[in-house]
């Protein structure tokens, strides 16, 4: 492995992950900047100690004249603080504008920072009085900073996309009475259900891996290094996983050991998923969310709804745009990937949402007037306001798989229960996720991961082993708001089988508003599910070959508008490559042992009888 220990690659990752490719100084210096993050004379190090000795490196950035005291905007992180304010001023111009002080602090075990760095560190054991966690490391160092830290004025707030969101969610557990705003943006809630490294149990292989190598060969970020550029060949001639150990990690990187090790939703994932421990809200809290988000976008959406449950005075928000991971933080967000959304969204999402929220909470500025859930529709591309998420008076309908490829709102009819569309799944010859060739996640060069959502899904329409269904191009605008659910009724002639669904706005085929954008199969919302875990998580079972099987997958939220003359197509397909891990197609005890002769062809059915009525449930607005 290549050991390159170089920040820069860390925040070139994040940073590109986030669209945060470094501003110019100008931006963050502007006449109106009341601190200029980009100058380092302001700033001041020092090691903040917690409560069991373990000493965390910490900068402050504070203007050079503070004329009234300043709350103090925290952010902790994984991913190394030397460079933070370069990497971070689109992300904080407008908060810059506004006037804080701003604290950033490398977490347990990373770069600067002592004691031990534990892969999402799961909440401690609160019966043990001396244990930590990454709650009590945020109280200690809010304590420490609204003693020690000039002119502050006693209110701090905390911000973080994706690893830092996660470590802003952990803040508003126990939070120290001085948090007074928190921010957790596409922050992971549960690995093993929908973030990082498993969805609906299925292993999310070329970040899993990759990520797990990024963080855990040293305490700085080190890139893996692949001997070939489309990672897609990599991790087909990688074989079964077991050989990942064998061959290049040597049972030397914890979190691949665990992934080893805890094959179902044991004790150890439930552990790991903070979400449900969420049993208070005491701390205004804005969530945010990408609808393109290609990494956490469960665990956004799974915070906000658990705080939900505890927040009777409403101090909980919402905020969901068209951005891929943490695209909010950085450029304007006018298009991602080839997808134009006519206006600038992650600028509008800084300058009026974030912006005046903390400095509603941190300085008692402004009257309040954001409604509890703020999204961009997109499709219409507008944004809109709902005092609730997901929006009240939506009704749910059908969108049922029929013969002949098409899909519609009509059920259908009595007939043969067999009625199905067939295909050969063969985990030697895997769908790629996204185009080939597929560099590495974060690679430097550039790569392909942070808008493979949007790619054009015909670039595997034509494949025998990826089935469509679509509607005829739609009389009128088709409003999606809320929770979308597939219910795919499948068959395999395997033991165990992985199911993909995606749902796929096509363009009209003649497109005058962009010529070159005709036919264009973008994808709105998606998800697989590993068919052993059917029935539960934490019991996993066998399929029974050639048997139908209803699967309820959960294609999450989205605010979508298809277009009349737009149409609405379903794909489905059993391999996702290198992003999901084959599934052997024979169950056995653990995936991460199986052997390469586990892994076998297997013939995949999805039925479209009036029995076995495969179908999307849509959230939609009654017209
Ligand atoms: N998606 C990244 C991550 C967060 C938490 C745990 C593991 C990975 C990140 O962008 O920080």
């Amino acid at each position: 492995m290549h050991r390159n220990s170089i920040l820069a690659i860390a925040f070139a990752a994040i940073a590109a992950a986030a669209g945060l490719l470094v501003q110019p100084a100008s931006l963050a210096g502007g006449q109106t900047s009341r601190l200029e993050l980009d100058k380092p004379q302001a700033k001041s190090q020092t090691m903040i100690a917690m409560r069991d000795g373990v000493r965390l490196n910490t900068e402050i950035y504070a203007p050079k004249s503070i004329s009234e005291p300043l709350p103090i905007i925290l952010l902790r992180t994984p991913y190394g603080i030397a460079t933070a304010p370069r990497n971070f001023l689109g992300y904080f111009k407008e908060l810059a504008e506004d006037g804080y002080i701003f604290a950033f602090q490398d977490i347990r075990g990373r770069f600067k920072s002592e004691g031990q760095f534990v892969m999402d560190r799961p909440m401690r054991e609160k019966s043990d009085p001396k244990a930590i966690d990454e709650s009590t490391d945020t109280y200690d160092t809010i304590e420490w900073l609204i003693k020690n830290v000039p002119k502050n004025n006693g209110r701090v707030g905390m911000l973080g996309i994706s690893y830092d969101g996660f470590l802003t969610a952990c803040a508003i557990l126990d939070p120290h009475p001085a948090l007074k705003a928190a921010s957790p943006q596409a922050s992971p809630a549960d690995m093993f259900i929908g973030d990082d490294f498993y969805h609906n149990g299925a292993f999310r292989l070329s970040y899993g891996f990759e990520y797990v190598a990024m963080m855990e060969t040293s305490n700085v970020v080190t890139q893996f290094h692949f001997d070939r550029y489309d990672t897609y060949d990599w991790y087909l001639s990688l074989g079964a996983l077991s050989h990942a150990n064998e061959k290049y990690f040597n049972g030397k990187l914890p979190t691949w050991n665990d992934f080893t090790t805890h094959a179902s939703y044991d004790s150890f994932w439930q552990n790991h998923a903070f979400a449900a421990k969420l049993d208070k809200l005491t701390v205004p809290t804005l969530n945010v969310a990408g609808w393109w988000d290609q990494e956490d976008f469960y665990g956004a959406l799974k915070i906000y709804e658990e705080l939900e449950k505890k927040d009777p005075d409403h101090k909980n928000y919402l905020a969901a745009g068209p951005w891929n991971h943490g695209g909010w933080a950085g450029g304007d967000g006018a298009t991602l990937g080839r997808i134009n959304f006519e206006s600038n969204t992650s600028k509008y999402f800084r300058e009026k949402i974030q912006a005046p929220w903390f400095a509603y909470f941190l300085k008692d500025k402004g009257k309040f007037e954001q409604l509890e859930a703020t999204t961009f529709q997109t499709g219409s591309n507008k944004w809109m306001s709902y005092d609730r998420w997901p929006p009240k008076n939506m009704t749910v309908k059908n969108l049922y798989f029929h013969g002949g490829r098409r899909l519609s709102f009509e059920a259908p009819d009595a007939g043969d229960a067999n009625e199905s569309d067939s295909y050969v799944s063969d985990p030697a010859n895997p769908v790629p996720y996204r185009p080939r060739p597929i560099e590495p996640t974060y690679y430097p060069g550039g790569s392909g991961w942070y808008t493979w959502l949007l790619e054009d899904q015909r670039f595997v329409d034509h494949r025998p082993d990826v089935l469509s269904w679509e509607t005829e191009p739609l009389d009128r605008d088709v409003v999606v708001s809320g929770d979308i659910v597939a219910h795919l009724f499948a068959s395999t002639s395997g033991s165990d089988s992985d199911w993909v669904v995606k749902l796929i706005d096509v363009y009209p085929e003649v497109y005058s508003k962009a010529p070159k954008m005709a036919g264009y199969e973008l994808m709105i919302a998606n998800d697989v599910f590993r068919g052993r875990f059917r029935k539960s998580y934490e019991k996993p079972e066998p399929i029974t070959p050639n048997h139908p099987d209803e699967y309820r997958i959960d294609l999450h939220s989205n605010d979508h508008t298809f277009l009349k003359g737009h149409r609405i197509m379903v794909q489905v397909q059993s391999t996702w490559f290198p992003l999901i891990d084959r599934n052997p197609q024979k169950y056995v005890e653990n995936i991460f042992r199986a052997k390469d002769s586990d892994y076998q062809k297997a013939a995949q059915r999805v039925y479209r009888s009036k029995q076995h009525s495969s179908h999307i449930a849509l959230p939609v607005v009654a017209q």
